[in-house]
């Protein structure tokens, strides 16, 4: 009943970083599969319907900018209850704060920028996870949203 696949990006600052594994070998070593995996320069309009939630507010167009400025590593990760894990693993938006531990806590900071730059992104709900999965695999991967 809790499978579920949540949608992970690692970010251009992840990817720059040359943190990619290490976002990949904390995802696999808490023990959920990784069942899809890309990197793909994103476009405006891949990031609109991503991001469509924040269109309007003041950190908008820096985070586009921002998650145009690279590529990006687009992940589908499965496992029970997946969606809230990785979020756990994430921890919270904000990387000053997050818990040391986590993969912001640990690995991200506050670079003064307009946007927040926080290494991942992870679907919120499994709502989110459908729509998110859809937006990102839903021309090459069959039967994954
Ligand atoms: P999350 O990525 O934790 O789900 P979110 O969906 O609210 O956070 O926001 C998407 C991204 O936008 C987030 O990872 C970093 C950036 N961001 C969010 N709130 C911000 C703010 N108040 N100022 C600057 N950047 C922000
Ligand atoms: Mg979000």
């Amino acid at each position: 009943m809790t499978l579920e696949r949540t949608l992970i990006l690692v970010k251009p600052d992840g990817v720059r970083r040359n943190l990619i594994g290490e976002v990949i070998r904390r995802v696999e070593t808490k023990g959920y599969n990784v069942v899809a995996l890309k990197m793909v320069q994103a476009d405006r309009s891949i990031l609109a319907a991503h991001y469509a939630e924040h269109e309007g507010k003041p950190f908008y167009e820096p985070l586009v900018e921002f998650m145009m400025s690279g590529p990006v590593v687009a992940i589908i990760a499965e496992g029970n209850r997946v969606i809230e894990g990785f979020r756990k693993l994430a921890g919270v938006t904000d990387p000053t704060v997050a818990e040391p531990g986590t993969i912001r806590g640990d690995l991200a900071r506050d670079q003064g920028t307009k946007v927040v730059q926080n290494i991942v992104h992870g679907s919120d709900s499994a709502e989110s996870a459908a729509r998110e999965i859809g937006i990102w695999f839903a021309t090459d991967v069959k039967g994954l949203a």
